[in-house]
C-alpha cells in the first residue's frame, strides 16, 4: 500500500501567527505535482533564520506557515518530469534553489538562482498554491522546503541527492548553517593562509565560519560574541582568540585596531545587526581587508557608514548560503563529510524528538544550543 500519488497525514509545526509558539498539527500534504518532489523529513536543524520567521522579522513571510529550511530526508515520491531523484533517495531539501538554467544559474560568479525569494515569494509553489492544508485551511510554505513538516513537497530545482551512506542527522546542517558559514570564509571572502580573521557571532553560522577560516589556513582567528560561553566551542573549532565586547569601555573596531595595528584581513558579520555590520567593516585592514555580510538585516533596516572607509580599498560583500550553488556542491559537501575532510557535528549540542521544538527554540533564544537538530 504505498502513499504515492495519495494525501498524506502527518505531523507538522504551524506558525499560525507572530510571536507565538509553534503549534504542532496534524497535516495534510497533497501530492506532487509536475516537477516537485514529496519528501520524507527524518531530521531537520533549528538555524536562527526560523527563529526569526516566529518573530516577524524577515521580510515576505505570510501566515500561517510551516518553517524550517535545514533538513535531510527520504524522497517518498515524485511528480511528473523530475529526473534528479527517485523514490527512497537520501537528499537535502535547498533553501536556495539551482534551476540550472536561469541566467543567474549560468553565471559562474553567483548562486542567486532567479527562482529564488530574492526574485519571487517561495511561500506557495511555484504555481502559487500550497501543498499543506490544516483544519481546512492552506498553510505556507517556508522557502518552498518548510522541513518543519514529516512529510514537505519542494520543487525539483530545490533538492539534492546525496551519498546514500550519509547519517541523516548529521548531514542536515549541510542544508543551512554550515554550507553557509564554511562557504563564506571559502568562497566568499577567499581567506588566504597566514591571514588574520574575526568572526562577529559566534552561533552555528558563525562557528562555520571558524572552520572555514581554520581550513583555509588562517593563522589568527578572533571570534566576538557577546556570550562567552560560545567561546570554548570556538576554541575547540580553530579560534586563536575570542572577545566579548561588553569586556571592554572602548567600541569593539577600536579593540581589534588595536590587537592587530591595522585591522583583520577577513571579517564577517554574523549576527544580522547593522551596528555589528558597520563595526566589523572598521575593524578591517583600510587598504586590503575583506568584511563580508552573512546575517539577514532586521526587517526595512538601512546602513549610515563613512563611505571614506571604502575609499582607502577595504572591500565589503554579502553571500547567501556560504556562495554555493546549491544542487551542484551541497552534495560534495557531503561527500567530504563522509571522508572526514570536516566535521560539523561537534556544532550540535542537542538532539530532541520533533515534538519538543519548542524547547528546541528556547534553547536557541536562551543561548544554551549552537545547533539542535529535531528527529521525527
Ligand atoms: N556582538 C557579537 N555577537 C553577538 C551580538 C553582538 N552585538 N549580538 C548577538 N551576538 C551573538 C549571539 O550571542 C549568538 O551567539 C550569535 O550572535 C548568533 O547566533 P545564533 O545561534 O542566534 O544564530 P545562527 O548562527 O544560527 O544564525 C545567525 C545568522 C545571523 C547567520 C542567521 O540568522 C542569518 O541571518 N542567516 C542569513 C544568511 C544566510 O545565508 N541564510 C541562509 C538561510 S538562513
Ligand atoms: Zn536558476
Ligand atoms: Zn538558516
Amino acid at each position: 500500500m504505498g502513499t504515492s500519488g495519495k494525501v498524506i497525514k502527518c505531523k507538522a509545526a504551524v506558525a499560525w501567527e507572530v510571536d507565538k509558539p509553534l503549534s504542532i498539527e496534524e497535516v495534510e500534504v497533497a501530492p506532487p505535482k509536475a516537477h516537485e518532489v514529496r519528501v520524507k523529513i527524518v531530521a531537520t536543524g533549528i538555524c536562527g533564520t526560523d527563529d526569526h520567521v516566529l518573530k516577524g522579522s524577515i521580510p515576505n513571510i505570510d501566515y500561517p506557515i510551516i518553517p524550517g529550511h535545514e533538513g535531510a530526508g527520504i524522497v517518498e515520491s515524485i511528480g511528473e518530469g523530475v529526473t534528479c531523484v527517485k523514490p527512497g533517495d537520501k537528499v537535502i531539501p535547498l533553501c536556495l534553489p539551482q534551476c540550472g538554467e536561469c541566467s543567474f544559474c549560468l553565471n559562474p560568479d553567483t548562486n542567486c538562482c532567479l527562482k529564488t525569494h530574492l526574485h519571487e515569494s517561495q511561500n506557495l509553489m511555484p504555481d502559487k498554491t500550497s501543498r499543506f492544508t490544516c483544519k481546512g485551511k492552506a498553510i505556507h510554505h517556508f522557502l518552498w522546503i518548510s522541513t518543519f513538516s514529516e512529510y514537505t513537497v519542494m520543487p525539483d530545482s530545490a533538492i539534492a541527492r546525496i551519498d546514500d551512506d550519509a547519517p541523516l542527522d548529521k548531514v542536515c546542517l549541510f542544508g543551512c548553517g554550515f554550507s553557509t558559514g564554511y562557504g563564506a570564509a571559502i568562497n566568499t571572502a577567499k581567506v588566504k593562509p597566514g591571514s588574520t580573521c574575526a568572526i562577529f557571532g559566534l552561533g552555528g553560522v558563525g562557528l562555520s565560519v571558524v572552520v572555514g577560516c581554520k581550513s583555509a589556513g588562517a593563522s589568527r582567528i578572533i571570534g566576538i560574541d557577546i556570550n562567552k560561553d560560545k567561546f570554548t566551542k570556538a576554541r575547540e573549532l580553530g579560534a586563536t582568540e575570542c572577545i566579548n565586547p561588553q569586556d571592554f569601555k572602548k567600541p569593539i573596531q577600536e579593540v581589534l585596531l588595536e590587537m592587530t595595528g591595522h585591522g583583520v584581513d577577513y571579517s564577517f558579520e554574523v549576527v544580522g545587526h547593522t551596528d555589528t555590520m558597520v563595526a566589523a567593516l572598521v575593524s578591517c585592514h583600510m587598504g586590503s581587508g575583506t568584511c563580508v555580510l552573512v546575517g539577514t538585516p532586521p526587517l526595512g533596516s538601512q546602513l549610515s557608514f563613512d563611505p571614506l572607509l571604502l575609499f582607502t580599498g577595504r572591500t565589503w560583500k554579502g553571500c547567501l548560503i556560504g556562495g554555493w550553488k546549491t544542487k551542484d556542491s551541497i552534495p560534495k559537501l557531503v561527500s567530504g563529510y563522509m571522508e572526514k575532510k570536516f566535521n560539523p557535528d561537534v556544532l550540535i549540542t542537542h538532539t530532541l524528538p520533533f515534538d519538543k521544538i519548542n524547547e528546541g527554540f528556547e534553547l536557541l533564544q536562551s543561548g544554551k544550543s549552537i545547533r539542535t537538530v529535531l528527529v521525527f
